[in-house]
């Protein structure tokens, strides 16, 4: 745990706010220094939790390069900002186009710079979270809201109305599970999304309640009209999640469950991810996935989901997720959900696939550098999952999970500026 902490820790500055965390880090030149949404939902909750001014920092990078992301969301036909899925100093979509695929040899299209959209959502939730946990309101007054507002801008616009069911969709894009392209509603981009507008609604009635002044200025200055607003209330209200209302199983995206059906089991002693072994496009036509889809957005988004709900769409896309040779990401994430639903044997197999995966170099590829978002995962794993820790308006609570042989879990984490500190004993 500590060794990963101390990734997380060195790629930060205490002042600067002109770079964020790149997705290996300083350590090597893997994925050429870019950053992703692995920042954002995957190390941030180690600053904001543990030192929030480096949070603020990070997300301060974010902000300097709004112009960027108004300029790509003008560029595609949108209003508001809509982040490049890769990142470098200016901000501009630094995604290559292509790509000879690391396994396979084969050259694909790399397709995320154009449609995996997320990321705006992500940057959005890690502003949100930011306020929520540290409370820092003139955070939110200078940065925060104009945030918030102008990625909401951009989702209210991106939207699509479908008159047949009076609802809004999301159609061709990429969600976290990186193996199926050109989908319609990706349950984790519309819920996120929906979640980001609603969050921009919320700061600005924040601010027109706390500093009317700088509500009306930032409205003037982002060029949000009243029409712009009831459009953000009717997509907020109308979005389509395809999820089943007596299960609560949510669908991956439209078609996900006519896919064929994926056994990993036919797969035993692999060598090499699933995609690599079946080709781009067979991957497409079944149901095995690369990372956390559903079961991140109902980790991320914890609060809004009840018990059922998360064991039904663990006991559905667990199985059907490459942990091995998939996304270095997600393993330690899925160990929260896992001690959640009370697996800890599984949240502490997972918890390691993460927290060794270059001490022993588990995928053979440490050598283009550290997996700085597995990293965060390992925290996060650490202290949501095993320790269970949770914020909420009226405190903090905890809900340890004892792997075999922990006795003792003890850290401390900064609530609304306040020092907290948990020692959790087994006894
Ligand atoms: O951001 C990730 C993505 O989720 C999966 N592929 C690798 C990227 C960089 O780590």
């Amino acid at each position: 745990i500590r060794y990963n902490i101390y990734q997380l820790r060195i790629s930060t500055s205490w002042h600067d706010t002109r770079y964020s965390i790149a997705a290996k880090g300083l350590t090597g030149f893997g994925y050429h220094g870019h950053i992703f949404h692995d920042t954002e939902i995957f190390m941030l909750p180690y600053f904001t939790y543990v030192h929030p001014n480096i949070a603020r920092n990070l997300l301060l990078y974010r902000y300097h390069l709004l112009p960027a992301a108004r300029a790509k969301a003008e560029h595609n036909g949108f209003k508001g900002a809509q982040y490049p899925w890769e990142s470098t100093l200016d901000g501009v979509e630094a995604t290559p186009e292509s790509m000879i695929h690391p396994e396979s040899g084969e050259i694909i299209a790399v397709l995320n710079g154009q449609i995996e959209l997320h990321i705006t959502a992500s940057i959005a939730y890690a502003v949100g979270e930011y306020w929520r946990v540290t409370g820092d309101d003139a955070f939110m007054q200078d940065y925060g809201a104009e945030m918030l507002l102008s990625t909401a801008m951009f989702w209210a616009s991106r939207a699509e109305y479908h008159p047949e069911r009076n609802d809004y969709e999301i159609s061709n894009v990429v969600g976290p599970d990186e193996w199926h392209e050109h989908v319609n509603n990706n349950a984790y981009t519309n819920y996120m999304a929906r979640w980001n507008i609603r969050a921009g609604l919320h700061a600005l009635h924040w601010l027109r309640t706390t500093h009317p002044e700088k509500a009306e200025e930032l409205t003037h200055h982002i060029g949000l009209s009243d029409s712009d607003l009831d459009l953000m209330r009717d997509v907020a209200e109308r979005m389509r999640i395809p999820q089943d209302k007596n299960t609560g199983l949510i669908e991956q995206f439209d078609g996900f469950f006519k896919l064929a059906p994926f056994n990993q089991e036919k797969y035993k002693g692999r060598k090499a991810s699933y995609q690599a072994i079946l080709g781009m496009k067979p991957v497409q036509e079944q149901q095995g996935i690369k990372q956390a889809d559903v079961l991140q957005l109902l980790t991320i988004l914890n609060q809004d989901f009840d018990l059922k709900t998360k064991r039904v769409n663990w006991d559905y896309y667990y199985p059907i997720t490459d942990h091995e040779f998939g996304s270095s990401l997600t393993p330690a994430l899925h160990a929260i959900l896992a001690c959640e639903l009370g697996h800890i044997d599984t949240a502490y197999k997972l918890f390691l696939t993460g927290a060794l995966v270059d001490l022993e170099d588990l995928r053979g590829n440490a050598d283009k550098g550290i997996h700085a978002a597995c990293a965060g995962a390992v925290w996060q794993a650490t202290v949501f999952g095993f320790a269970g820790l949770r914020f909420t308006d009226e405190g903090h609570t905890t809900s340890p999970s004892w792997p075999d042989g922990w006795t003792r879990l003890a850290f401390t984490c900064f609530h609304r500026g306040k020092p907290i500190s948990i020692d959790l004993r087994r006894s």
